[in-house]
């Protein structure tokens, strides 16, 4: 993925980065999400994301949570109104 993910996108990349199907992301999940958005970082960088996105504190990622990391970042197109 070249342009920058939709919201509906990033819906679609969080959904089949959560292998395990609870609505939330491991660090593994949250990788390959990152991944999958062709975002390359370094395993430190990702843990550190990890850590910031996690704003709860249970140690998973949530939608919102995802969501409100690549938004803070501008790494999230607005959908359109039309
Ligand atoms: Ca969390």
């Amino acid at each position: 993925m070249t342009a920058k993910p939709t919201e509906d996108d990033l819906q679609a990349v969080f959904t089949r980065a959560d292998l395990g199907g609870d609505d939330k992301l491991d660090l593994m999940e949250f990788t390959m999400g990152l991944d999958s958005l062709g975002l390359s970082w370094t395993r430190a960088e990702v843990q550190d994301r990890f850590e910031r996105a996690d704003t709860n504190r249970d140690g998973f990622i949530s939608y919102p949570e995802f969501r409100g990391l690549l938004e803070t970042w501008g790494w999230i197109v607005r959908r359109s109104q039309n």
